[in-house]
């Protein structure tokens, strides 16, 4: 097989030359193209079938311990001027970043097969989707892309129509992690990856190309690529919302996304859009508008029960990839927080003892398609997305941020949005635990500078008819015994009804020099029996903790130098002057 698309047959073609395959794959997504390719891993030993008869068409892929999750030290964005990159980013000159990384490749494809991956982010209609192509020479990534992106002929025909695509070379090369890179040239709408198989490092639809170079193009053609969830809510008075969200990597977007209102809340409805990515663009009704770029599902497994998260729990019963988790005599997978089941082997393939730690990887993943979701809607296709009412800043916070506030306006919400932190997580490799500050949960994923970032979101009032409203939400403050004071995943849904009678112009809120708070008699907690003591801490203002952060969040966004946008310094000082 080949394609009329001259650049794309030219791009393999010298590609092949650089990495020397043995064999040339052009995937079509067929479920035949599937069949064969788990048949070949199993007889590799790359995948292993769990239990058919209570998880049919289920596979654990165990990767390299040494690549269990992004590499934020090892990814670089490749402008011809730093600055571009900003303090965010690590940078490296595109000349030096090519000749580094195609030393790589040099021939690192011998014996393998060579799979071109084309592929399609957001519906395949949708004016808003993207294409690209990922060469890779992983089987696994094919497998997942399949699941994770409208993958195979559909997207190699709309390549050809329009004739644009965004680049992505992939391969395992030898999993050494000294000779790991995650490349992206936004001005050529590239990428380069090398020496992982896993996740947000080698599927490269996702992290690399629908976040850090579409975040690059989306500011330039004026819409917003958002490490964001996308969640339709329904209230008992039928009044419809789509609120987006963006938390930081496993700080609750999956969870968020497929929430199952609690039996204490009669009446409601949730649907998933999306869990992890947003593209956001201003409707012809002029209003802030969003799609899901992706087809599936790549969430944390760790914490998913018929409690926390039903709807997750029983997708990830058939047709699911998992990664990285434990197995027990059943050869069912298994990890922390499954309620039934005990682990036999852990995550690397050794007898599990808990004198080595938890048998699944903290950052073990599923692989499913959207549609296996209960929660799955068909606007999820829909090519123009769905109208967002709110934007959610979310981080994981043991202390300092109240359960919710809402920002004032537009202004304000960019400011919060900007200053949000939150405790490093699995996600990514090194110190879990570690408060750090992540504007939007788009630390480690916007392809340029912050500065130019945070001023592209103030850009959006006045171009957008109705602006979302912006609040910030903290499901993680604990007590002194490291407690969760917040019972969190469907009770979440608290928060959102108050959210969404705030969008009505119904609910009350205080303010305070932070933002509009809710009093406990302004929230639904009928049947959650929760302490005073607890609401007291969740719904308080801790002064002393905000003098504090006020000046940290000065101290960053100072990193910024004169690029950052004086709204924004205004804002800031507003609110410092605000706290006192
Ligand atoms: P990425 O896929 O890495 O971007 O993560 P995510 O933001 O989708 O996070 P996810 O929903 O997968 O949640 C990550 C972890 O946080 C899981 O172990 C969840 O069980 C847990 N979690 C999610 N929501 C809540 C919550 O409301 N409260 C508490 N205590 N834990 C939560
Ligand atoms: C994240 O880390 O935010 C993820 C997983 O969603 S990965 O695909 O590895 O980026
Ligand atoms: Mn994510």
């Amino acid at each position: 097989m080949t394609t009329t698309n001259a650049a794309l047959r030219e791009w393999v073609a010298q590609t092949a030359k650089l990495t020397q395959p043995e064999h040339i794959h052009w995937c079509t997504g067929s479920d035949t193209e599937r069949d064969e390719l788990v048949e070949l891993m199993l007889q590799r030993g790359d995948l292993i079938e769990l239990n058919q008869a209570t998880f049919p068409n289920c596979y654990l892929h165990r990767s390299h311990p040494s690549d269990v999750a992004r590499v934020e030290h090892l990814t670089f964005i490749c402008t011809k001027n730093k600055a571009d990159a900003g303090p965010n980013n690590n940078w490296m000159d595109p000349a030096e970043a090519h000749a580094k990384i195609d030393a790589l490749f040099a021939g690192c494809m011998k014996g393998r097969t060579l799979y071109v991956v084309p592929y399609c982010m957001g519906p395949i209609t949708s004016p808003y989707a993207r294409c690209g192509v990922e060469i890779t020479d992983s089987p696994y990534v094919v497998l997942n892309m399949r699941i994770m992106t409208r993958m195979g002929t559909q997207a190699l025909h709309r390549i050809e129509k329009e004739g644009t695509f965004v680049k992505g070379l992939h391969s395992v090369g030898d999993l050494n992690p000294d000779r790991r890179f995650i490349m992206h040239f936004p001005e050529e709408l590239s990428i380069k990856s090398i020496g992982s198989g896993y996740g947000g490092n080698a599927l490269l639809g996702k992290k690399c190309h629908a976040l850090r170079i579409a975040s690059y193009q989306a500011r330039t053609e004026g819409w917003l690529a958002e490490h964001m969830l996308i969640v339709g809510v329904e209230n008992p008075r039928g009044e419809v919302h789509y609120i987006a969200g963006a938390f930081p990597s496993a700080c609750g977007k999956t969870n968020l996304g497929m929430l199952i209102p609690p039996d204490t809340m009669p009446g409601w409805k949730v649907w998933t859009i999306g869990e992890d990515i947003a593209w956001l663009h201003v409707g012809s009704d002029g209003r802030l508008r969003a799609i899901n770029p992706e087809a599936g599902f790549f969430g944390v497994v760790p914490g998913t029960s018929p409690k926390t998260n039903r709807n997750a729990y029983e997708m990830i019963h058939h047709d699911t990839i998992y990664t990285n988790v434990a197995v027990t005599a059943d050869n069912e997978p298994w990890w922390e927080g499954r309620t039934s089941g005990t682990p036999v082997t852990d995550w690397k393939g050794n007898p599990y003892d808990k004198a080595n730690g938890p048998a699944a990887h903290p950052n073990s993943r599923f692989t499913v398609s959207a549609k296996q979701n209960p929660a799955y809607n068909h606007l999820m296709e829909h090519p123009e997305g769905v109208p967002i009412s709110a934007i959610l800043f979310g981080g994981r916070r043991r202390e300092v941020a109240p359960l919710v506030y809402e920002a004032r306006d537009w202004k304000h919400g960019v400011m919060v949005g900007a200053g949000m932190a939150s405790e490093t997580t699995a996600a990514a490799v090194g110190a879990v635990g570690v408060v750090r500050r992540d504007s939007m949960a788009m630390k480690p994923f916007c392809g340029y500078n912050f500065a130019d970032y945070f001023a592209h979101w103030l850009s959006f009032e006045g171009k957008v008819k109705q602006l979302p409203k912006v609040f910030h939400v903290n499901w993680f403050r604990q007590d002194k015994d490291g407690k969760f004071l917040w019972p969190g995943f469907g009770d979440n849904l608290r928060v959102i009804s108050w959210v969404i009678d705030r969008c009505e112009g119904r609910a009350k809120a205080h303010e305070t020099p932070i933002g509009l708070l809710p009093h406990k008699e302004d929230l639904d907690l009928k049947g959650l029996n929760l302490p005073d003591s607890s609401l007291h801490q969740l719904l308080d203002l801790d002064l002393a903790a905000w003098h504090a952060e006020i000046d940290q969040i000065g101290q960053y966004l100072e990193e910024y130098g004169d690029r950052l946008p004086a709204a924004l310094r205004a804002e800031y000082q507003r609110v410092k002057k605000a706290l006192g």
